[in-house]
């Protein structure tokens, strides 16, 4: 029931061009003749956001009114990008604003592209949480995500001489017409300070936390809109504020910066996403935002329960909080802290209350991303908090011990404390035991889990570790990024695959049908154009759109191995220079990432791509058969302009360090066809799309494991090889690098000393299945079929598939089907 009594909602584009006129004249206070693209884009996003405005506050009331189970999906990253096309797609509303704007002379795309990205997270696991918010909306299961309004999301990247430089990022300058800002809800937050004893009347002890200093989480909601307007959910993201915006008494004083200290010392938690943290106040700052985003989540939802409610026993039955990875795992500990000392709850009614609600998904086996804090650390910050973990280890490891008495590896192991480097809280572990049900992102990486990281732990309680293998929304990674082959799709197989998407394997017989190759490979060829336009403009490069697009986007990271790439496309280079006259087949290797601004390996990678550009590009020799673009400033919108015109995607991971990957995923389904590892869930998609679709190629997950054991060295492996020692050559001699003879000498030796990552191990396998891919790529009728077959075997990789498997075996939320 509409509850608000809503203005008539603009249907139709003649009243949605008058809705957009109205939101330009009245609320952005604009008239035609002046208003700036930007004007444009704030009055569309305010017109369509009218429409959402009321179902979501009728969902939002519903799921109030029926107690339903809610669930609680708590990230430290959402990588949202833009929301106009979303919204305006899962509404049905894209016809007719275009039309309108159209009518209004301004054009649909300007307009869109106005729009900065909502870039709240790094990379995959940010970008997973946007996917997961979209499908929640779309499979109607009522859910809030908590995260942190970041006044500046992931830097800005710009390329100079080939170096990465980092630039701040600034979504909020013009402001946010998606967000709806909720002073009046604000949840103290509080930190440092001391614990107090205090003795009830019955000889009981209660725990009283006198935190030091309190900031204040401000709310800010922004609807999240589901497939056919559906469903509309909440994303809350936390604003830092403090309590007093200026101490007066020190402002006439005469102190007019110190009067303001406090309140820059709070909001810095919410000022900027993953600060530094190579340094003790950086790290001081991260863990104030982790506490910070999950005790306001906490706060928030125990308040919405209580008031329905009352008893805090019943949550488990109402409440699914998803810990997506340790960044919220002190959640554990507050959850405790809330139900013993506010609500004077007994210690094992607030261990099944907590355990109840909590489940945590582990993102990576990647030591140096498992989070420990230091002790101290802790207490200093988190005083009752610490109390309670150590309180919660000594029953857990007590268990432990009755169990295996005498076993102090055992002990050790599954402690939550790490005695080794210091003593540090592993949070990891935290999140294990606080969990009803822990999970990894692709089979491959649960099996890993269960054999690395919480090998004991699974052995304690074999139920707990699951796999919930990722997947991605086909909304934005199919139909809004590429609507030709949307359409395509829709004219040869019909709609049913926009709401099923396993539907698409009714492409598999058309795979072979020439016609429809021939419309499939034209829609192909326009997006590549889309994006030789772009490369154009942003690097000044020409490629040729009827080259093979070989998309390499991703983090710089050494596991990911850009490096091998660009280490073959050097071997390419002196293949095609050596036998200028064999028909070699084009190609345009586009790579984009990021760098962490103190990742000084991976920055060195993005430098060697461009001196390599420099030279592959100005070759005559090359005449288009070669070109090497590194196309700045990766986000979610330049993802959707290379997705969609890719026909080679890299997924060359070494093997056993990619959880899962999203983009092998997005890729194949807009049919490119993957040269990759048997890694992450590249491994599940060979399965779905056969291994004659697929480049596989490689050291399989026990064979690196065994590389390694023996000692690797790439000495052995450079030897070997011609090509890889030819390489070696130009790097260690500087012809790659003649302003500066010396760049990439410590790379070679850290190839021939170490090479962790094992890519001269991988060097000549890559090489040769390359050499498959051109064949293939020769045979174009051959190439289409096994693109077509990719579009059509991906549907299981929808994040709706996901969501459905979260719900019924996780949260234990009803879901549609
Ligand atoms: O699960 C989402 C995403 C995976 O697809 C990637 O394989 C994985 O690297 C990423 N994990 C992280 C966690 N931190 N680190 N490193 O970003 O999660």
């Amino acid at each position: 029931p509409d509850t608000n009594s809503p203005a008539p909602v603009a249907r139709g584009a003649e009243a949605m061009r008058d809705a957009i006129l109205r939101k330009l004249t009245f609320d952005i206070g604009k008239s035609r003749a002046g208003a700036l693209e930007r004007d444009w884009f704030m009055a569309t996003a305010l017109a369509v956001r009218d429409h959402v405005v009321q179902p979501w506050l009728n969902d939002m009331r519903a799921a109030y009114d029926t107690g339903e189970k809610q669930v609680y999906y708590l990230s430290l990253e959402f990588l949202i990008g833009r929301l106009l096309r979303e919204n305006m797609s899962n509404f049905g509303l894209m016809a007719d604003v275009r039309a309108a704007l159209v009518s209004l002379d301004v054009s649909p795309a300007l307009i869109e592209a106005c729009e900065p990205d909502a870039a709240l997270g790094n990379g995959g696991l940010g970008r997973l949480a946007a996917c997961f918010m979209e499908s929640l909306a779309s499979l109607s299961i009522p859910a809030f995500g908590y995260g942190i309004r970041y006044d500046h999301g992931l830097f800005k990247q710009a390329i100079r001489d080939g170096w990465q430089e980092e630039f701040p990022e600034d979504w909020l300058n013009f402001s946010n017409p998606w967000e709806f800002a909720r002073p009046e809800i604000a949840h103290p937050i509080g930190f440092g300070g001391s614990v107090e004893e205090v003795e009830g009347g019955d000889g009981s002890i209660r725990h009283v936390w006198k935190p030091a200093e309190t900031v204040l989480a401000v709310a800010y909601d922004t609807p999240i809109v589901g497939w056919r307007g559906k469903h509309v959910n909440t994303l809350r993201l936390w604003s830092a504020r403090a309590p007093d915006v200026l101490r007066l008494e020190a402002f006439n004083r005469g102190d007019h910066i110190g009067a303001v200290s406090e309140r820059a010392r709070a909001e810095a938690i919410s000022r900027i996403l993953y600060p530094a943290d190579d340094s003790p106040s950086g790290q001081e700052l991260r863990l104030r935002q982790e506490f910070f985003f999950s005790s306001a989540a906490l706060q928030d939802l125990i308040r919405r329960h209580q008031r329905v409610y009352g008893s805090l026993n019943t949550l488990p039955d109402r409440v699914a909080i998803q810990l997506n990875d340790t960044h919220p795992a002190i959640v554990v500990a507050e959850l405790m802290r809330i139900l013993l000392d506010d609500n004077g709850m007994e210690w094992a009614d607030a261990w099944r209350v907590t355990q109840g609600c909590i489940s945590y998904t582990n993102h990576t086996l990647l030591p140096e991303a498992l989070e420990s804090w230091p002790v101290a650390l802790m207490e200093q910050l988190l005083p009752r908090h610490m109390q309670i973990i150590y309180m919660i280890n000594a029953v857990h490891l007590g268990e432990v011990s009755e169990a295996y008495p005498g076993d102090n590896r055992l002990l050790a192991s599954l402690s939550l404390i790490e005695e080794q480097s210091g003593r540090r809280v592993r949070m990891g572990h935290l999140a294990f035991v606080g969990s009803h049900k822990v999970n990894g992102v692709s089979a491959l990486h649960s099996e890993l889990l269960k054999q690395t990281v919480f090998r004991d732990f699974h052995m304690l309680s074999p139920q707990k570790l699951t796999n919930k293998t990722n997947g991605v929304t086909f909304r934005r990674w199919l139909q809004q990024c590429n609507p030709c082959l949307t359409e395509l799709l829709v004219e040869s197989i019909g709609p049913d695959f926009l709401d099923d998407p396993e539907a698409l394997r009714g492409l598999e017989k058309l795979a072979g049908d020439a016609a429809f190759q021939q419309r499939f490979a034209e829609v192909k060829r326009v997006n590549k154009q889309a994006l030789a336009q772009v490369i154009r403009e942003r690097t000044g490069i020409r490629v040729d759109p009827t080259a093979m697009f070989d998309i390499h986007i991703k983090r710089i990271h050494e596991y990911k191995r850009q490096l091998l790439n660009v280490l073959e496309t050097i071997a390419l280079y002196d293949a095609i220079r050596a036998e200028p006259h064999r028909e070699w087949q084009p190609r345009v290797k586009i790579f984009a990432g990021k760098a962490a601004a103190s990742y000084h390996r991976a920055k060195l990678i993005i430098k060697l791509a461009h001196d390599v550009a420099r030279i592959v590009n100005r070759d005559p020799m090359m005449r288009d058969r070669l070109k090497v673009v590194f196309l700045p400033n990766y986000n979610v919108s330049l993802a959707e302009v290379i997705i969609p015109a890719a026909d080679l995607s890299e997924q060359i991971s070494t093997a056993g360090m990619e959880a899962s990957g999203t983009g092998n995923m997005k890729l194949g389904l807009n049919g490119a066809l993957t040269i990759g590892t048997l890694d992450g869930a590249n491994v599940e998609m060979l399965e779905h799309v056969g291994a004659e679709n697929m480049f596989i190629f490689g050291l399989t997950t026990p064979e690196v494991e065994n590389r390694r054991k023996e000692g690797w060295h790439g000495q052995m492996a450079i030897e070997a090889s011609f090509r890889l020692s030819q390489v070696m050559d130009q790097l260690s001699s500087g012809v790659l690098s003649p302003d500066d003879r010396g760049r990439y000498v410590e790379m070679v030796r850290n190839l021939r000393d170490h090479d962790h990552f094992l890519v001269t191990a991988d060097f000549d396998s890559y090489f040769t299945k390359q050499r498959e891919v051109d064949m293939l790529w020769a045979q174009q009728a051959e190439w289409q079929r096994a693109a077509i077959l990719n579009t059509a075997r991906l549907g299981w990789f929808s994040s709706d598939r996901t969501i459905r498997e979260y719900a019924e075996e996780i949260w234990r939320v009803p879901v549609e089907h």
